[in-house]
């Protein structure tokens, strides 16, 4: 342990005792929970089963050199990404990273075979898997529409890969022994005005109905539906808009997924946590970071990701809300998006588990908004730098300051080689 790091935690370790908070235990609770990182910030949502551009309303922008070309180098990026990423994190897959071999076969008939190679990595690593169905850059897509698609046969193409990746997502499960998430995100929607909507959720709806009819694995491996307001292209009607994700989720009993970019530029979703779990038993959250639109940025320390944190944590909800990054950035360093976008997300997490929560709730209790202000505002300031640090030492991981110097070896050693 660096000098400085343990004074530092010492002084902190002063402070918030004098804050009534054992950073001990607040440490040890924010380790535990859960975030899940998203496997597709490595080679700009490509995939590995023959995508040749991205569909469905998405884009990412930017040409930085490097990107991951392949199952062994997107491995080692994510690798090395881990390596500076502190607490339990889980990957998220995409259907579309399906290892394929030479083999010719189609997303609707994808096995746990296509990501058994996944699974023996992850489990190597000790993590949890959780899963995607990908509903975008494929043939088989009726332009941006899937389960939605007036084209039976390209639905019932659909509505098989959904089925196909809910029986993957359960072996994920039960190899892995955690639970597996697996996240429905369909892109359907028109460019332009749509006057039969009603037609549109009616397919939607049998679609989702055949694949969720089999309620079996449901624990180990649950099911999410993911809202948007509108993609790129997909500018006038989104099927499935957040009224019907939620709306959906509630009546069979899914869990509801809320990514941070799709909804209106003043609507927070941290506002809805509490107010979405009152109707499911489980939410899933794709926290992004929306710049004038869904432009998935990298995940920042900014006062929404923080506020979305003390909700879950201070609410006592760690075990109700599922934990997932959603971004995609190729103007910079790739692995230095995950580590920076992973530990913002951990570094809230921590601030949650550090605030002097049980304090600030009992002056709101007692009507004194007074105090409650105060003590929200001295929280910012607190010393979590030191604890972080702190926290980083003790898992062997790159303290702040410490871990860029890593990145760009890394980059001069194995990124400037491929092109
Ligand atoms: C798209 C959704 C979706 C995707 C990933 C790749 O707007 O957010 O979750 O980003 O599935
Ligand atoms: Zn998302």
């Amino acid at each position: 342990m660096k000098k400085n790091v343990q004074k530092g935690f010492e002084y902190a370790k002063d402070v918030y005792a004098q804050a009534g908070v054992d950073v001990e235990k607040a440490v040890a609770q924010a380790d535990s929970i859960p975030v899940s990182m998203h496997c597709w910030q490595g080679d700009d949502v490509t995939g590995f089963d023959g995508a040749d551009s991205l569909t469905g309303g998405i884009a990412v922008t930017g040409n930085y050199p490097g990107k991951a070309r392949n199952f062994e180098e997107l491995k080692a990026d994510i690798k090395k990404a881990l390596s500076l990423i502190p607490g339990q994190t889980k990957l998220n897959l995409h259907a579309s990273y399906a290892i394929k071999d030479g083999r010719k076969l189609d997303r609707d008939q994808y096995t746990i075979r296509e990501f058994q190679p996944w699974v023996d990595f992850v489990k190597d690593l000790g993590m949890g898997m959780d899963f995607n169905p990908t509903y975008f850059s494929h043939p088989m897509m009726d332009g941006n529409l899937s389960l939605s698609s007036p084209d039976e046969g390209k639905r019932r193409f659909w509505v098989e890969h959904g089925k196909r990746c809910r029986e993957i997502g359960a072996e994920f499960a039960k190899q892995l022994n955690k639970p597996s998430v697996i996240n429905f995100w369909m892109p359907d929607g028109t460019k332009d005005t749509c006057v039969n909507t009603v037609a549109f959720r009616e397919r939607m709806t049998r679609s989702l109905d055949e694949i969720f009819a089999d309620r079996t694995h449901m624990d180990i491996a649950p099911c999410a539906v993911e809202s948007k307001l509108f993609g790129v292209g997909v500018e006038s009607f989104t099927v499935v808009s957040h009224e019907y994700a939620l709306g959906y989720a509630i009546k069979n009993n899914l869990t509801a997924c809320l990514d941070t970019g799709h909804f209106h530029p003043t609507e927070m979703v941290s506002a809805k946590v509490t107010a979405v779990l009152n109707f499911v038993n489980s939410m899933l959250l794709h926290i992004s970071r929306p710049v004038r639109w869904d432009s998935d940025h990298v995940v920042a320390l900014d006062d929404e990701l923080q506020r979305i944190m003390d909700e879950i944590v201070w609410n006592q909800l760690e075990k109700r809300v599922f934990i997932g990054l959603d971004f995609f950035d190729a103007s910079i360093n790739r692995i230095a998006c995950w580590t920076i976008g992973m530990r913002n997300a951990r570094k809230a997490l921590l601030s949650a588990c550090l605030a002097p929560s049980n304090d600030i709730r009992m002056a709101e209790a007692e009507g004194d908004d007074t105090t409650r202000l105060a003590l929200l505002e001295e929280r910012k300031t607190l010393p979590l730098g030191a604890v972080w640090d702190y926290y980083c030492e003790t898992k062997g991981i790159p303290a702040d300051g410490e871990w860029l110097p890593l990145i760009k070896q890394y980059e001069k050693d194995e990124l400037s080689k491929r092109n």
